[in-house]
């Protein structure tokens, strides 16, 4: 299997709740490595950016304001297969619908306030961790 680079943000609803060490623990102890790492206020423009392939969605409003509500933390984690394996321990969108023993699960509080975002595919990896850290 590759190592793989994959872009992971600990949303502001997990900071203000005091389990980034928790949700860190997670990745650490499955495998995947912390390779860049950032405590950071978004700014309205950088959240809608970020999340511009859902700007016609209707809830893109609610997501930038939830985005920006405080800090979050942005980190590119590294590791075997680390785009499924982060999407694996990250468990569905919906924290209703995600499996057992997954961050969602065990974190988040609603679709909205779902502690974590991880990289969906390889493109978007890319573009993600471009974004906030360069090339
Ligand atoms: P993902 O974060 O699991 O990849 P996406 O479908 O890419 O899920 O959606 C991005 C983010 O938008 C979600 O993490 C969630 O915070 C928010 N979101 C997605 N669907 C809804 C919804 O139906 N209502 C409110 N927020 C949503």
């Amino acid at each position: 299997m590759a190592i793989e680079r994959t872009f992971s943000i600990i949303k502001p609803d997990a900071v203000a709740k005091n389990v980034i060490g928790k949700i860190v623990s997670r990745f650490e102890s499955n495998g995947l490595k912390i390779v860049e790492m950032q405590l950071k206020q978004l700014s309205r423009e950088e959240a809608e950016g970020f999340y511009a392939e859902h700007k016609e969605r209707p809830f893109f409003g609610d997501l930038v304001e939830f985005m920006t509500s405080g800090p979050v933390v942005v980190q590119v984690l590294e590791g075997e297969n680390a785009i499924t394996l982060n999407r694996d321990l990250m468990g569905a969108t919906n924290p209703q619908e995600a499996a057992e023993g997954t961050i969602r699960r065990d974190f988040a509080q609603s679709i909205d306030a779902n502690a974590v975002h991880g990289s969906d595919s390889a493109t978007s990896a890319e573009r993600e961790i471009a974004y906030f850290f360069g090339k």
